[in-house]
């Protein structure tokens, strides 16, 4: 059983909105990106989450820490209630927004391979495991791994403990929610629900192949 996150990817704030109404309901959260955000602006973070659904911010923070700190910080005050980052700038880099998601009562997650085909590529030959230990050591809550490669999401899973997975990669990427939702804690679907003909029932569908 795994909980649900749409991935908002709309640019239009009108939408986004549209689709968060449609589809709260049957969703345990929302992630929003840099589509969204560079559309709408960042307040659509508060007015998404005033639907009551918590928002996450997957601006694949990888920065300097003062920096990470100051995006951060924004995050949280915008309304969000998690921030997904890289490992690879480095492990002080990651601590700050630990702590800046911690110090606003947020989490922090730490991608640590991608779901696309590239992703096989780059997050190969131990990068990945190094990422999950890297998450691990600066005290995030989480991390994603690729719902297209379930045994690589095992196998972080081996590193990460009980910390959290949310895993993308499902509908239009091409995987299921049944290949992971006994391995991760959450499964992340974006143009399988907001592209649907009616996202709300597609949302509803989703949901019950999570549980
Ligand atoms: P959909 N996403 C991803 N793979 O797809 N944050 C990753 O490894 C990762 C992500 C995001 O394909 C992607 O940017 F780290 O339409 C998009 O917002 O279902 C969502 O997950 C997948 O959207």
């Amino acid at each position: 059983m795994s909980a649900l996150i749409l991935a908002l990817d709309t640019t239009s704030r009108e939408e986004a909105l549209r689709i968060a109404s449609l589809t709260a309901d049957h969703l345990d959260a929302i992630k929003i990106g840099y589509p969204l955000v560079l559309g709408a602006g960042l307040s659509i973070a508060g007015e998404i989450a005033a639907l009551g659904v918590p928002v996450i911010a997957d601006f694949k923070v990888a920065d300097i820490p003062n920096t990470n700190t100051l995006i951060c910080d924004q995050v949280f005050a915008a309304g969000c209630s998690a921030v997904i980052c890289h490992a690879f700038p480095g492990g002080d880099s990651l601590e700050a927004c630990v702590a800046s998601a911690h110090a606003h009562g947020g989490e922090c997650f730490v991608v640590c391979e991608m779901s696309h085909p590239g992703g096989a590529e780059w997050f190969s030959g131990g990068v990945a495991e190094r990422f999950s230990g890297m998450a691990v050591t600066a005290g995030a809550d989480g991390i994603i791994a690729p719902a297209t490669r379930p045994a690589r999401v095992a196998a972080l899973r081996e590193i990460i403990g009980t910390k959290k997975i949310y895993s993308p990669g499902v509908g239009a990427q091409g995987a299921a929610p049944e290949d992971v939702k006994a391995l991760v804690d959450g499964v992340i679907v974006g143009r399988a629900i907001y592209g649907a003909a009616d996202p709300s029932a597609a949302a509803r569908e989703y949901r019950d192949r999570c549980r």
